[in-house]
């Protein structure tokens, strides 16, 4: 039998308090029982009364990942496209609009267009809203190449969920996703700096973009390895074939509960992911108000981000 095709067993992993939120540094944070009523992506079930919105201010990437393009516009449905770059100021301007706008909206997300930590411009924009919004939920994502650097970094800006994107844990099946970084050193990093932030009370989601011809039947091995570094929750992405996998194929429903019933062997799965463009704005699938706060030219339609 393909591994794909194991089925999950009927024992799966449930939702638990986390007494672990309770940071050692004595900072609180909100525990994941709390994150899954309040967050819209750390739940299993879809939270249609709870909405995000993405604040666009981090435009540099350090991987280079192989499905990735980070063009500027308002219509593309490709990973990392935004209509603009913010600064962290005007990021802040942004939730502030958005929130008079859908009150809704319990948090704060960064997802790119690039990656959050290679430029300071994310964790510069998550001080700025504790300090005005401190109830907001702040949710950063990241690939994790330099999560361990910065681990102390996010903790003490408060952010409360982090998203890092693991696409494989072994190094000759990331070698065939990512382009511009030692696959070796990302999955360490990445394991590495999800132990840390974890084990300050951070909740950990981790993303994995599923790739038929690549990584398909390496899901469960993922999701074993996350979930002993101390990720919470998985949400497994399809891949939208374009730039250097665009010879790779989208995989299917029956393709993605497979992999997901592999993953949930292991740790709970988020299934409602809306594939968020990086500076989207309001309900998850519902109406996305971004015009209205960001500046475009044209109507924009659902694109994707890692977040
Ligand atoms: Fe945004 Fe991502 Fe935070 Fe959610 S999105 S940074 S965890 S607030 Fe959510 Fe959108 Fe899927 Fe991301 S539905 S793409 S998982």
């Amino acid at each position: 039998m393909n591994k794909m095709q194991v089925r999950a067993q009927d024992s799966k992993p449930e939702f638990s308090s986390d007494a672990a939120a309770r940071s050692p540094s004595g900072m609180a944070r909100r525990t994941f029982t709390e994150l899954t009523n309040a967050h819209p992506c750390f739940a299993k079930g879809s939270k249609p009364n709870k909405g995000r919105i993405h604040l666009p201010v981090s435009p540099g990437c350090n991987i280079s990942c192989r499905f990735c393009d980070r063009k500027r516009d308002d219509v593309t449905q490709a990973p990392g496209v935004s209509s603009s770059i913010v600064t962290p100021e005007e990021a802040v301007g942004a939730l502030r609009r958005a929130l008079e706008l859908c009150p809704e909206i319990t948090v704060a997300g960064i997802a790119g267009s690039g990656e959050s930590l290679a430029t300071p411009y994310a964790l510069e924009t998550f001080r700025l809203i504790e300090r005005e919004f401190p109830d907001i939920i702040k949710c950063m994502s990241t690939n994790g190449l330099l999560l361990p650097q910065y681990a102390d970094e996010i903790i003490a800006a408060k952010v409360d969920t982090l998203t890092v994107t693991v696409n494989a844990v072994a190094p000759e099946i990331l070698a065939q996703i990512v382009d511009g970084a030692d696959p070796d050193v990302l999955i360490r990093n990445q394991l590495a700096g999800i132990r840390a932030v974890t084990a300050a009370g951070v909740t950990v989601k981790v993303n994995t973009v599923l790739i038929p011809e690549i990584n398909a039947d390496h899901i469960a091995a993922i999701a074993k390895k996350i979930s002993k570094a101390g990720a919470k929750i998985y949400n497994i992405i399809p891949l939208i074939p374009q730039k250097e996998l665009a010879w790779c194929s989208a995989p299917g429903c029956a393709e993605i509960n497979a992999a997901r019933a592999a993953a949930e062997q292991y740790i709970p799965v988020f299934r409602h992911c809306q594939r968020c463009r990086a500076d989207a704005a309001g309900m998850l699938g519902g109406t996305d108000i971004s015009r209205q706060i960001y500046a475009r030219t044209i109507n924009a339609e659902n694109t994707f981000s890692h977040g």
